[in-house]
């Protein structure tokens, strides 16, 4: 490693991480987690030594490289590099990172560029669902500057339109894991669902919230985080994720009423800090338990009419729009999401 790798920093949604081509990291996976946790400065909570932000949201790897199927342009490998314990996770999906999957791929030339704006079909590999990005790529080459705004990042830049398929499962096995849209967990009613992301879905008020605290007054309420994880580490097992003590997931969401003419209001530990907005296959999951008949999400939500509804999911920072299909059953068939991508910087990393 002393001729360090090739790296490029960006910001996907509203995360930030490195980008790396599958080719230019260690092929095994013990020497790959190694070098990362060195990249980051893990373990450390100020994760002074490396790139980390101090943030489970800027601690974040891509790994893409060619296709390992036919129907997708490139594999994309998700890495949660932990901050201040050394674990380097596969065990979940980032939606928010996928934003600058595809602006990576064509600047590494592993797609061409198809015109004005050009169609990534991304294999999302910690989970085997398919998303389709759409990159501004005018003039030949990819544009990061335009006029869309997402909420929890400043200004304004190159939308990326993100549609998710079949994304209903994809690490639980099934939407509902334990086939009921409610379970009592140590006495609070839960939504264990999977839509893309899998999330533990509680309403604020069973602990006793409001649910419009700001993440640093819930990160401060130790009982209500040990009583959280209690609830995440017994849901772990009862959907089909085993011993979570060490895993990312599940993510635990507080919901209650919407603030600001939204579909409904969140707060989500991820799973031990807690968000500054919300995850982008998190947002998903959280709309799709608002459209099932009961549960609680479905008792605050403000539900739209129709096939197909925009839902706005409030976080903290703003609120989160997911477009969802479903067909005649009323099942989620497809959901679209906007996100931007910025491209911060290019180089070597050293370990
Ligand atoms: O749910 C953070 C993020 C995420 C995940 C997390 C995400 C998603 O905002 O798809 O984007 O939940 O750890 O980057």
């Amino acid at each position: 490693m002393s001729d360090g790798v090739r790296v490029m920093w960006m910001r996907g949604g509203t995360s930030k991480g490195g980008y790396f081509l599958a080719s230019e990291l260690p092929l095994d996976t013990g020497e790959r987690d190694t070098f990362l946790l060195r990249v980051m400065g893990t373990p450390d909570p100020r994760q002074i030594d490396g790139m980390g932000g101090a943030d489970p949201l800027t601690s974040k790897v891509a790994v893409v490289g060619p296709p390992t199927r036919g129907d997708a342009d490139v594999d994309y490998l998700f890495l949660q590099v932990f901050v201040d314990q050394p674990i380097v996770t596969e065990s979940q999906n980032c939606g928010n990172i996928l934003a600058g999957v595809g602006p990576f791929a064509l600047e590494r030339g592993l797609v061409p560029v198809a015109g004005q704006t050009t169609d990534v079909r991304i294999h999302m590999v910690n989970t085997g669902q398919i998303a389709v990005a759409s990159v501004a790529t005018p003039d030949g080459r990819v544009s990061y500057e335009g006029n869309a705004r997402i909420d929890g990042v400043p200004g304004t830049a190159a939308p990326v339109p993100i549609v998710f398929r079949n994304t209903s499962g994809s690490t639980c096995g099934a939407l509902l894991p334990t086939g009921n849209a409610v379970d009592e967990i140590e006495g609070v009613p839960c939504t264990l669902i999977d839509d893309g992301m899998p999330c533990v879905i509680m309403a604020a008020s069973a602990f006793g919230l409001a649910g419009a605290e700001t993440p640093e007054a819930l990160e401060e309420n130790e009982p209500l985080k040990v009583r959280l994880e209690v609830i995440r580490r017994a849901a772990g097992p009862l959907m089909n994720l085993g011993d979570v003590a060490e895993q990312s997931v599940p993510k635990m969401t507080l919901v209650s009423t919407p603030r600001r003419g939204g579909t409904i209001s969140t707060r989500s530990f991820i799973p031990h800090r807690v968000h500054k907005a919300v995850g982008v296959l998190a947002a998903v999951s959280v709309g799709t338990a608002c459209l099932l008949p009961h549960g609680p999400a479905r008792e605050v939500a403000s539900v739209p009419d129709g096939q197909s509804v925009t839902l706005d999911i409030e976080h903290p920072t703003g609120a989160f729009g997911v477009v969802v299909n479903r067909d005649a059953q009323g099942n989620v068939e497809s959901s679209g999401v906007l996100r931007t991508a910025r491209k911060l910087m290019e180089g070597r990393i050293f370990s």
